[in-house]
């Protein structure tokens, strides 16, 4: 399996996050992605790849260019230390720029592009490994340590040469990526994720959101209970499974979080390690060219054991 990878995510590194106005320590962390890195290799799951790059229009097809030029001009003018929240073009106060988060951004694009890119060229899994994560990210606003909305941007690129369904299995609700294709029947978004009236984000994720006008219909969420037992989990991820199949997509992408992983210090859904095997190769069992995008998962300790057992639930293995 290639696992695309660069290490220009390094730069973006937020001092703190406001919750309610309070600054506290900002859990997206460079550590998240190079751990997750090692232990792959160190299985010999897939080898490393760099991305190509990729013009800016490129972000363009689902970000508006007043957003994108204004975070690539706020950031680059920052001084290195500064830990900056703009007033506007952010939907909540979990996203401060910096001076690399414009790079840093714009690189996990290229990664989810290169990514698409290779699917195109026949690769059946591909694992895009980069941060900051984008699923929180909308056409106009940062938002829940997202800023570009790769997942989004790579599932448009590939909507150009078939149909394509998104899962999201991050602890939070997708509400970016949601929005982003709420109108549209050519790509199909299904969500399981932590129930929006008790956790972030709080303002979308319901279950009668399900798309509007062409898109009616090409929207599912799934929330879940918090103290969901992994039994139920998994009979949920089949449900969405079936969306899927029933929806006949040419192309996967996976907004893979890990925060629902049972030690994860902000989500946590109570899975344990081994479950993220059955995870992915519940999957793998669509028989789909699938592209792994990165989203969350902050128990860094253990990151890298939870992405080896779902990679080989996905069959990564078998795929040089
Ligand atoms: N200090 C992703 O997983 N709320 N974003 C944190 C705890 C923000 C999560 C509250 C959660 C954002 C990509
Ligand atoms: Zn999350």
């Amino acid at each position: 399996m290639n696992i695309i990878y660069s290490a220009i995510h390094t730069q973006h590194r937020p001092a703190y996050e406001l919750y309610d106005g309070v600054r506290s320590v900002y859990p997206e962390v460079s550590e998240r992605i190079e751990v997750i890195k090692s232990a792959l290799l160190a299985e010999n799951l897939g080898k490393v790849m760099h991305p190509r790059r990729f013009p800016v229009s490129y972000l363009y097809t689902v970000h508006s260019k007043q957003y994108v030029e204004f975070l690539k001009n706020k950031s680059f003018s920052l001084s290195k230390d500064d830990n900056f929240f703009p007033s506007y073009f952010m939907t909540d106060t979990y996203a401060p720029l910096t001076k690399g988060t414009y790079i840093a951004a714009k690189e996990a694009a290229n990664i989810a592009l290169t990514g698409a890119d290779q699917l195109l060229n026949g690769q059946r899994l591909v694992y895009s490994l980069f941060r900051p994560p984008g699923h929180h990210a909308d056409s106009h606003s940062m938002g829940g340590y997202c800023y570009f909305n790769n997942a989004a941007v790579a599932a448009e690129y590939l909507s150009k040469r078939g149909r394509v369904a998104i899962l999201d299995i991050d602890f939070h609700h997708g509400n970016g990526t949601q929005h982003i294709f709420y109108d549209r029947s050519d790509v199909l978004y299904v969500s399981l994720h932590a129930d929006p009236s008790k956790k972030y984000p709080y303002i979308s994720g319901f279950a009668n959101e399900t798309g509007i006008g062409e898109g009616r219909g090409f929207t599912k969420n799934y929330p879940l209970s918090l103290d969901i037992s992994e039994e139920l989990y998994f009979k949920k991820l089949q449900k969405a499974l079936i969306d899927i199949q029933q929806f006949a997509p040419n192309f996967l992408v996976l907004s893979a979080g890990f925060d629902t992983y049972l030690h994860d210090p902000i989500g946590g859904l109570g899975l344990s390690i081994p479950f993220y095997y059955n995870i992915g190769k519940a999957i793998q069992e669509l028989h789909l060219k699938t592209l792994i995008i990165q989203e969350g998962g902050y128990a860094v300790e253990d990151l890298g054991k939870i992405a080896i057992k779902f990679v080989k639930g996905l069959g990564g293995e078998e795929n040089e």
